[in-house]
């Protein structure tokens, strides 16, 4: 016999007996490890004649696939082995854990209901952070130092000088940064403000933001899109109402409020706010691009940020914005 052919029976035995993982562990390194028996081998084979070589090799091959064919067969051995002495110890007499089959949060229903409609008029998705600089959240969007918003009762500060946005009209923003027109996304996410917490006002919302860029987009445009997307959502009965309002990032500006059975007190309920993007919100998207990709001599466009958490109110039904953020699974599983 071939001393590799002694060394492969040996590595067999060993691994063959082999009680437990560290012992097959050993073994392998023992005969395949680096400096092992079967593989110092290789090494020799330099030193080989010509005709000694294609013999040792053809047998080193044989050896080191039947010992690491060995190596998994004995440790699937021992595996199974120790899964049949673990469930040995399970008293199949015990009763089971239950396990209780979750739903999705009414915002998510919401806004899942909300996406696939925007998907149906073409809308992207797209995203930006919650953590945001004031460039984004309100240099950009044409709002000036001394804007109320910007004020430290309005908006929570980070100590190194960043904010948590007061709404996702940053989305925007990105968005023009990064793709030239036409642009039509919408941008859900939550927004932050240092409001009075009540029924309707929390300090962590969210919104939908909308942005609609192309040529000869009109305030018809976005009256069409909005009640398009409302009727879908809360039934063809719902009523519309656009107010004139004040945002400096667009002109004309307006709010819209909705009123609908759903709403039990028959009142309407502020949810939104929108207009055409100003002019000087494109002239600084392209000041930070570095091009005249948004020129505003040629495009135009709409934005809007709905509120998601009255949105939802309204779809279900929910009297107090503050159920949302509670956890209260009595509250939860009515959306099951
Ligand atoms: C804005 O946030 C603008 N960025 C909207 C916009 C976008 C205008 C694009 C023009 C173009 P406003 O502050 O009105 O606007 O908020 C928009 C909506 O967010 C409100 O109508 C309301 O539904 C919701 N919202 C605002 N603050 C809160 C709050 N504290 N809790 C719950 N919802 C809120």
């Amino acid at each position: 016999m071939h001393p590799l052919e002694e060394l492969r029976d040996a590595a067999l035995r060993e691994i063959d007996s082999a009680a437990d993982e560290q012992a097959l562990d050993a073994a392998r390194v023992k005969y395949l490890g680096r400096s092992g028996s079967i593989s110092a081998w290789s090494d020799k084979m330099k030193s080989l004649t010509k005709d000694e070589k294609p013999v040792v090799g053809k047998l080193l091959n044989e050896a080191r696939t039947s010992v690491t064919a060995a190596i998994e067969h004995r440790a699937e051995q021992l595996r199974s082995a120790k899964e049949t002495a673990d469930l040995a110890n399970i008293d199949v007499t015990l009763p089971g854990t239950p396990h209780e089959i979750g739903t999705l949060h009414p915002l998510t229903q919401m806004l899942e209901r909300s996406v696939s409609i925007f998907r149906r008029m073409g809308f992207a998705i797209a995203d930006g952070p919650d953590v945001e600089d004031e460039w984004h959240c309100f240099d950009a969007l044409n709002t000036p130092a001394d804007h109320p918003a910007r004020n430290e009762q309005d908006t929570f500060y980070l100590p190194d000088g960043r904010l948590l946005r007061s709404h996702t009209s940053t989305v925007q923003i990105r968005t023009m940064q990064s793709q030239p027109p036409p642009i039509r996304v919408i941008a859900p996410g939550a927004a932050y403000r240092r409001d009075e917490v009540d029924a309707t006002h929390a300090a962590q919302f969210h919104q939908i933001e909308g942005l609609y860029v192309d040529e000869n987009v009109s305030v018809a445009d976005l009256k069409g899109t909005i009640e398009f997307f409302l009727h879908e959502l809360l039934g063809a009965e719902t009523e519309i109402r656009f107010r004139p309002h004040y945002f400096p990032f667009t002109e004309p500006s307006f709010e819209f409020d909705v009123r609908s059975s759903a709403i039990k007190s028959g009142k309407w309920l502020e949810l939104a706010g929108c207009g055409m993007v100003h002019p000087a919100v494109f002239e600084e998207v392209n000041r930070a691009r570095g091009d005249q990709a948004y020129d505003p001599a040629k495009w135009t466009g709409f934005a809007f940020g709905l509120g998601m958490d009255r949105l939802a109110m309204i779809l279900f039904d929910i009297p107090d914005i503050r159920f949302f953020a509670q956890n209260d699974l009595r509250f939860l599983r009515q959306f099951a």
